[in-house]
C-alpha cells in the first residue's frame, strides 16, 4: 500500500467557517495565535492534517493550510497557497459570495490551482439551495465550474463525511507533485525551539530534502546543513515534494530568515532580480469595483512569489497599459531578488496592499532579453530547449534551463531528441543551434585558411587570435569548435589549429633572407648577435618565426635565438665540462664554451628547466637522471 502526499488549503471570505471545517475535519484547531483565539478570527496560516484512503485503497496523506479570509490578511493566504494541489472553497449558506470569496478565487485562478471542492458551511442556518445556486453562477468560466459543493455543518456534523469522501476521490484522481530533483522549500513560518534552534516551515516542491543535506537559503545565499525533518510533528528522513516540512537549521538564527525565503540545495541558478513575465488581469474584474482599473507602465506593485512578497516595479515590453481580461509581457524589477523558475505562477498586489490586481506566470527568471522576440512556449520541453538554445545560438548544456519545472534528465532528452531530429548539435559541453554552428564552423574554417594563405610559414592560425577574430568568449564554446573542427580536416596542435594538410613552408624568395640569417647565426655560434639584430625586416622576421616553430632555431629569451645544432652542442659541452671539473659557475662555463654571459644564463636557466642542469648557490651541478 503506498502513501501519497497532497496539500490543501482553505479559502474563503472572513468568519464562513473555514477553521471550524478543518476543525471538524481533522480534530485539530488551526488557529494557534492567542490573537487569533482572543478576535476569534484567523490571522496567520494554521496548519492540520487528514488522511484518507482513496477509493482504491491507497492511503492519502493530506496537508492542509487553514489561511485567514479577512481582508487584511490576504498576504498571509496568498503565502499559503503557493504550491497546493487542492483547494477547500468554502462559502457560508448564511453568508453567501462575498468579496473575500471573490478574491480568493481569483487569486487560486492566477496561482493555477485546477481543483477544488466547495464547502457550503454554516448550512445549519438555512439557505442552502439559493446560496448554492449562486455559487454555480460565480464559478462558471472557472476551473472549478464542475466542483462538488457540498452542504456541512461545522456544528451538527452534517455533511462532513461526504466532503471527506470528496476531497478523497478529487485527490485520488490526480498525480501527486513532480520530482524533478529541484527542491524549493518557500518557507513560510521561522521559530526556534529551546534546545533544538531555528526550525524553518513550508510545502516543499518539485525536489525531496533529506537529514544531513546540504542546503542553501535564497536570497541570502546562507549554506548550512540540515539537522532533522519533521512532516506533521514526525521525525523523518527523507521529505518528497507535496509534504508540509519542517527543517531544523541550528546554525543559521532566526533573524537570519524570513517568511518568503526559500530553502534549496546549490547548483541550480541563483535568485535575480529581474523577471521576464507574461501579465494578465482577470476577467472577472468588472470596471466599478476597486482593482479593476488598467494598471499602468510603471506602477509599483507587490509580487507574491512562492511565500514570499516584494515590492517591484512594472515595465511593460510594449508600452500601454493592462486592461481586464488582457495579458501582456512585462519585465518585473524587484526590490529583492526571487528565487522563480520558468512556469513558476505569481499574484500581483497593489501597493497600498488592498486589492488584488493581476496575476501571470515567469517566462524567464534570468532577463534574457532574446527571450521577449518570441512567443514562448514554457509548458512544451522540445521547444522550449530549443528556443532556450537558439536565443544566443548555443548554451551550455550543464546548467541550460536549471530554473525550470523540468528535471536534468528530461532536458537531457529533449537536447536529444532535438539533436535527432536535426535542430541543434550537441559538442561535449555544448548544445548549439544548427544554423548558428554551421556559421561559425564557416567562420573559423575561412580564418584558418586566410592564414595559411597569408602566413605558410606559420603553424597554422593561434586559438587566441581565433577566438577574439570570431568573437568567442566562452572557452567552452571554443574547445567545442575545436573538437568538432578536428573530427574533420583540421587538427590541433598546442596552441595552434590548422589544416591537417598543411605544411608550413616559406614563401619563395625569401631563401636568400633565411639565408643571411643563417649565416649570422653560424658565425659565433655560441654568441650569436640579438634577435632585433637579425630580425632586421618584417621579412627577416617571418623567417625567424618559421624556423622556430619548426625547430630549426632555440628561442632562449624573447630576444635570443640559437641555431638547434648550437643549443644542442652547447648543452652537450656543458655536460661535459661539469663532469669532468665539478660544479661550475656560470663564468667558468662562459669561458669554457666561448660565449658570453648574456647567452649563457638564460641557457643554464633552459637547461635547469630541462633537468639538465641544477643550480646549487651560485653554482652548476648535473642532475641525477639527465636528459640529454
Ligand atoms: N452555525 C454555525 N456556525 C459556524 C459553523 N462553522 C463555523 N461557525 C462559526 O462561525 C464563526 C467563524 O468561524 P471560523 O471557522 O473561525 O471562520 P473562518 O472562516 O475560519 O474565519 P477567518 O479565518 O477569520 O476568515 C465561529 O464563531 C464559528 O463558531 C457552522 O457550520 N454553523
Ligand atoms: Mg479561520
Amino acid at each position: 500500500m503506498t502513501t501519497r502526499h497532497f496539500i490543501i488549503a482553505t479559502a474563503g471570505h472572513v468568519d464562513h467557517g473555514k477553521s471550524a471545517l478543518v476543525k471538524a475535519l481533522t480534530g485539530i484547531d488551526p488557529d494557534r495565535l492567542p490573537e487569533e483565539k482572543k478576535r476569534q478570527i484567523t490571522i496567520d496560516l494554521g496548519f492540520a492534517v487528514l488522511n484518507v484512503t482513496a477509493p482504491n485503497g491507497d492511503n492519502i496523506h493530506a496537508g492542509i493550510v487553514d489561511v485567514p479570509g479577512h481582508e487584511d490578511f490576504v498576504r498571509n493566504m496568498i503565502a499559503g497557497i503557493g504550491s497546493i494541489d487542492l483547494a477547500l472553497f468554502v462559502v457560508a449558506a448564511d453568508d453567501g459570495w462575498m468579496p473575500q470569496s471573490e478574491e480568493h478565487l481569483q487569486i487560486l485562478n492566477y496561482l493555477g490551482v485546477q481543483r477544488a471542492v466547495i464547502a457550503l458551511t454554516k448550512s445549519d442556518l438555512g439557505h442552502i439551495d439559493v446560496v448554492t445556486e449562486q455559487i454555480r453562477e460565480r464559478l462558471v468560466g472557472t476551473p472549478f465550474a464542475d466542483s462538488p459543493i457540498i452542504p456541512t455543518s461545522a456544528r451538527t456534523g452534517m455533511g462532513v463525511e461526504t466532503l471527506v469522501n470528496a476531497l478523497a476521490s478529487q485527490l485520488a484522481r490526480m498525480e501527486p507533485q513532480r520530482d524533478i530533483g529541484k527542491p524549493r522549500l518557500f518557507i513560510d513560518r521561522v521559530f526556534t525551539l529551546r534546545g533544538i534552534g531555528t526550525v524553518v516551515t513550508g510545502t516543499l516542491t518539485g525536489g525531496s530534502l533529506h537529514r544531513g543535506q546540504q542546503i542553501v537559503v535564497y536570497p541570502t545565499n546562507l549554506e548550512t546543513r540540515i539537522r532533522s525533518i519533521q512532516s506533521h510533528r514526525h521525525e523523518l528522513e527523507l521529505v518528497q515534494p507535496g509534504m508540509r516540512t519542517a527543517i531544523n537549521l541550528p546554525d543559521l538564527s532566526v533573524d537570519q530568515i524570513e517568511r518568503g525565503d526559500v530553502v534549496t540545495v546549490p547548483g541550480h541558478g541563483a535568485p535575480t532580480s529581474t523577471l521576464i513575465v507574461r501579465l494578465e488581469k482577470s476577467p472577472r474584474l468588472k470596471e466599478d469595483k476597486l482593482g479593476a482599473q488598467p494598471l499602468k507602465n510603471g506602477s509599483s506593485i507587490y509580487l507574491h512569489h512562492g511565500a514570499s512578497r516584494v515590492a517591484a516595479r512594472i515595465r511593460f515590453v510594449e508600452n500601454g497599459s493592462l486592461e481586464a481580461g488582457t495579458g501582456k509581457i512585462a519585465y518585473l524589477k524587484l526590490a529583492l531578488p526571487a528565487f522563480a523558475f520558468i512556469g513558476d505562477r505569481f499574484v500581483v498586489r497593489d501597493s497600498s496592499e488592498r486589492h488584488t490586481i493581476a496575476g501571470g506566470i515567469v517566462l524567464d527568471p534570468d532577463d534574457n532579453k532574446e527571450s521577449l522576440a518570441s512567443s514562448i512556449a514554457i509548458d512544451d520541453l522540445d521547444s522550449l530547449v530549443h528556443a532556450t538554445v537558439a536565443r544566443r545560438g548555443f548554451a551550455r548544456r550543464e546548467n541550460l534551463l536549471s530554473k525550470s519545472r523540468f528535471s536534468a534528465d528530461e532536458i537531457a532528452e529533449a537536447l536529444r531528441n532535438l539533436e535527432e531530429n536535426g535542430g541543434i548539435i550537441l559538442c561535449q559541453h555544448i548544445a548549439a543551434d544548427c544554423e548558428f554552428w554551421r556559421r561559425l564552423c564557416a567562420k573559423a574554417i575561412n580564418l584558418i585558411d586566410a592564414t595559411h594563405k597569408e602566413s605558410p610559414e606559420r603553424a597554422g592560425i593561434d586559438l587566441a587570435k581565433l577566438s577574439s577574430e570570431i568573437r568567442i568568449q566562452e572557452p567552452e564554446l571554443l574547445e567545442s569548435l575545436v573538437a568538432d573542427l578536428c573530427e574533420g580536416d583540421f587538427v590541433r596542435k598546442g596552441s595552434v589549429i590548422a589544416r591537417a594538410s598543411h605544411r608550413p613552408t616559406l614563401p619563395v624568395g625569401v631563401q636568400a633572407v633565411e639565408k643571411r640569417i643563417r649565416e649570422a647565426l653560424t658565425e659565433k655560434p655560441f654568441d650569436p648577435p640579438s634577435r632585433k639584430t637579425i630580425e632586421s625586416d618584417p621579412q627577416a622576421r617571418q623567417v625567424v618565426r618559421f624556423l622556430i616553430e619548426n625547430g630549426n632555431l632555440t628561442e632562449l629569451a624573447p630576444d635570443m635565438v640559437l641555431l638547434r645544432e648550437s643549443f644542442e652542442r652547447m648543452k652537450s659541452q656543458v655536460a661535459e665540462f661539469i663532469s669532468k671539473n665539478g660544479p661550475a659557475t656560470v663564468s667558468e662555463l662562459r669561458q669554457a664554451l666561448g660565449s658570453s654571459r648574456r647567452i649563457m644564463v638564460p641557457l643554464l636557466e633552459r637547461l635547469d628547466r630541462d633537468g639538465v642542469t641544477q643550480r646549487v648557490a651560485d653554482k652548476r651541478t648535473l642532475c641525477k637522471i639527465r636528459n640529454l
